[in-house]
């Protein structure tokens, strides 16, 4: 017995160095090649505009901690106010969201006019919005027991929107994870909590089978940084349990513990989500040529409901916000609007006025959105160009108007004989094209700006 017990010391101490000081090789590059045309990923591309939906446990400090306000990022009090794990996680016993109707949730979304959505499932502090086999810091310990995503996923779904789940690679609640590995203990307590987020991530997808992208985050804290092995695992395991899968780059680091592409310079994952509250820097006519995704915050930096967002400054107008929007599409990406429900489940008044407004503006101008391309030309000074394809000679190019020239007048570098016709599509009125020397298309802009945000002029051309 004795010198079992001894050999199985020598054992897991071999296992621990083993791992400890596991040889990193170039094995854990990026996976998928090239950018996906596939009908699940075609989709996604189509969609361009997202809600991202930051919910959990710290939606009931809202930004406070015993009349401490952690101004930044309110998902993060835990980590920034230094609250000891066992006084935060009592935080469980009073998340009671009685008025979670995500009926609501899902009109209000389609409302506005986003195609898919993004649920926190678990952030960095732990807490599991469904039921877990693998721990018990999950919904069911709250007052409130039931599964908040198996609704979620059936409202929204009724709705046409698809449904995103994110999970964070960090976990401030479980006893096994670590920020950085400084023994060969720490090792063995890494390895199994990669082991408990595998099991997580293969739960969902099995038992939410409508997801069809995830969303990770949290991959750069050291300990993951220099074990590239366990994103190239996770990744791994996920294609391997549903081949057509979607799946961010945040999942994975390259062998240097750099975020964005392996050491052959190519990204990870389908698409490069990088682009967080900020967009993509303009390429001055230079489309990029992956597929990627902003995402971005009303106010400055919180995710997580706030009480009191404009403590750390300016709150983005429906203006600025649908610009954003807009500004993606005309590079190629996808953008994600973000809200924090509060803890009740109800959705803040200022987040409900915003979707109404960016709803109705999508309503008249979202064909100027929706599964359109990029446009390959220097942004111009009064706004923005997306174009779509619409038969094999046919397309239509976009004029997004956000800054209306004095002049009405608007010189575009298509040539007037492509064009079959231009129509402002707030009223489907026909606007009057003119020719310049050189052939291009001047389009003379109707007397009245119809919308306080931007009027979408839409050119279709014969070519
Ligand atoms: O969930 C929200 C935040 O709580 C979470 N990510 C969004 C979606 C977040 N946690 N910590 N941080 C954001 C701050 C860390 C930011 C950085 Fe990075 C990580 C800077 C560089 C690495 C992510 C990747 C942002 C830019 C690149």
């Amino acid at each position: 017995m004795k010198n079992n017990n001894y050999y199985l010391f020598a054992v897991l101490i071999l296992m621990a160095f083993h791992s400890y000081a596991q040889e990193i090789k170039p094995q854990y590059n990026a996976t998928v090649l090239e950018k996906r045309n596939d009908p699940a990923m075609n989709r996604w591309r189509e969609n361009r505009f997202g809600q991202f939906i930051h919910w959990g446990l710290y939606a009931i400090p809202g930004g406070e901690w015993k009349g401490s306000i952690e101004p930044m990022a309110a998902e993060g009090i835990a980590h920034k106010l230094k609250i000891p794990g066992e006084e935060y996680a009592e935080l469980i016993h009073k998340f009671n969201p009685v008025n979670f109707d995500p009926e609501k949730w899902a009109a209000m979304d389609k409302a506005m006019g986003v195609k898919y959505v993004i649920i926190t499932t678990k952030h960095h502090e732990g807490f599991c919005l469904w039921p877990s086999k693998y721990t018990d810091y999950d919904i069911t310990s709250t007052p409130y027991q039931k599964d908040i995503l198996e609704p979620f996923v059936q409202a929204y779904k009724k709705a046409g929107i698809d449904v995103v789940f994110y999970y964070s690679i960090i976990d401030w609640n479980h006893k096994d994870y670590r920020s950085k590995i400084i023994s060969p203990a720490d090792s063995i307590a890494f390895g199994q909590y990669i082991k408990y987020a595998k099991n997580q991530l293969v739960e969902l997808l099995k038992n939410y089978p409508d997801i069809k992208t995830l969303w990770f985050d949290g991959q750069w804290e050291e300990s993951y940084k220099t074990n590239p092995q366990y994103g190239w695992e996770i990744e791994q395991t996920l294609r391997n349990f549903k081949p057509d899968i979607i799946i961010n780059n945040r999942v994975r680091l390259n062998v240097a513990g750099m975020i964005d592409h392996d050491s052959n310079g190519r990204h990870f994952g389908d698409y490069d989500a990088s682009f967080e509250r900020k967009l993509i820097e303009d390429t001055t006519g230079l489309m990029p040529t992956f597929d990627w995704e902003a995402c971005m915050t009303i106010p400055v930096n919180t995710w997580g409901y706030h009480k009191d967002w404009t403590i750390n400054g300016h709150v983005k107008s429906p203006r600025e916000l649908v610009e954003m929007l807009v500004k993606c599409s005309s590079m190629g990406g996808n953008f994600v609007l973000n809200f924090g429900p509060k803890p009740d489940g109800t959705i803040r008044t200022e987040e409900l006025e915003r979707a109404k407004v960016i709803g109705d503006w999508m309503k008249v101008n979202g064909e100027a959105i929706y599964a359109t391309e990029g446009f390959p030309y220097p942004k111009p000074v009064w706004g923005y160009y997306t174009q779509k394809h619409i038969s094999a000679n046919e397309k239509i190019v976009y004029l997004h108007i956000f800054n209306r020239p004095a002049t009405g007048l608007i010189n575009i570098p298509i040539q007037k004989d492509e064009i079959v016709e231009a129509t402002l599509l707030f009223i489907k009125d026909k606007i009057e094209i003119t020719v310049l020397a050189d052939g291009t298309a001047v389009l003379r802009l109707p007397a009245k700006q119809y919308s306080d945000i931007a009027d979408v002029i839409a050119v279709k051309l014969k070519m």
